[in-house]
């Protein structure tokens, strides 16, 4: 069976406008079983596993952390080829997995993300270099009613912006958003059930809340550059040599769930070591 694959034209794009969107990345009974892992495993609806993200309004997006991608569906997802070799090319060189994370919104209750760049904060954690990048797939549809990722086009050409605490959360220097909002486009990641989303570290991107009867569920797998060890420890890892399964694994591990043997990242577990910002610094 064929798998979707990311070309070097998809690469391309990618380092030019700062993010890709994948059609189809994962198949429909790939995100079937996705779903299906969503209700029933144990440990990502344990209300002490999540790290919910609240925004100026009061919403919440139910935040789900975990660092070693482990052996279950998701780590198949995070671990299978199409995954690590599309993101080694984008990246150029080989990578190694630094967190996943559910981002689940609510329907009416699912939160808001202010305008921000994962290196923003992933720069406190040792990595010098922004050759760090994010695969949102979607589980759920997302569009612009249900709180779809944003992105501006190219931004990651702005390098690191300064982030500071905006209604609680840590949001990219607002003055230069308002600026870049005047000459980059603004792209809304509407998504289907299976698309790949790839996002630079340094793309600037937010998201609105859910104003809709609907879910909005996301998987993001995190990725840095094997030759971008961070300097320190962390509460993320260090290089850590990323073990490849084939693409089928996914299918394979379709009904193996993880539960409550995840490395989860629980809130207040890591005392932000950089400007003390939000629980938001610390993912
Ligand atoms: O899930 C979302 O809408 C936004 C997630 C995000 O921006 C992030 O994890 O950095």
């Amino acid at each position: 069976m064929a798998f979707s694959k990311i070309t070097a034209d998809d690469a391309a794009c990618f380092n030019r406008d700062g993010f890709l969107i994948k059609r189809g990345f994962f198949d429909g009974e790939e995100t079937e079983l996705m779903q299906r892992a969503l209700v029933k495993d144990e440990g990502i609806n344990d209300d002490s596993n999540n790290m919910a993200i609240v925004d100026g309004q009061g919403r919440t997006t139910d935040t789900i952390l975990w660092t070693d991608p482990g052996d279950d569906l998701f780590g198949a997802v995070a671990r299978c080829a199409r995954m690590v070799e599309g993101v080694e090319l984008a990246l150029g060189g080989e990578v190694y997995h630094y967190h996943s994370k559910l981002t689940l919104k609510a329907p009416h209750t699912g939160g808001a993300w202010n305008w921000h760049q994962d290196y923003g904060y992933w720069y406190f954690n040792g990595n010098l270099f922004p050759h760090m990048l994010s695969v949102m797939i979607a589980i759920s549809e997302t569009d612009r009613e249900n709180g779809c990722l944003q992105v501006l086009k190219g931004s990651h050409h702005m390098g690191r912006l300064d982030h500071m605490l905006v209604e609680g959360q840590t949001t990219a220097d607002p003055e230069r958003v308002e600026h870049a909002m005047k000459s980059l486009e603004l792209v809304y990641g509407e998504l289907s059930p299976g698309d790949g989303f790839f996002l630079h570290c340094n793309t600037l991107h937010g998201s609105s809340p859910n104003l809709s009867d609907r879910n909005r569920n996301v998987l993001l797998c995190c990725y840095n550059a094997a030759r971008n060890n961070p300097y320190m420890e962390h509460h993320f890892p260090r290089y850590t040599p990323l073990l490849k399964l084939p693409d089928d694994a996914v299918k394979e591990r379709g009904n193996t769930f993880a539960g409550y043997n995840r490395s989860f990242m629980h809130p207040g577990d890591h005392p932000s070591d950089q400007v003390s910002l939000t629980q938001k610094s610390d993912i």
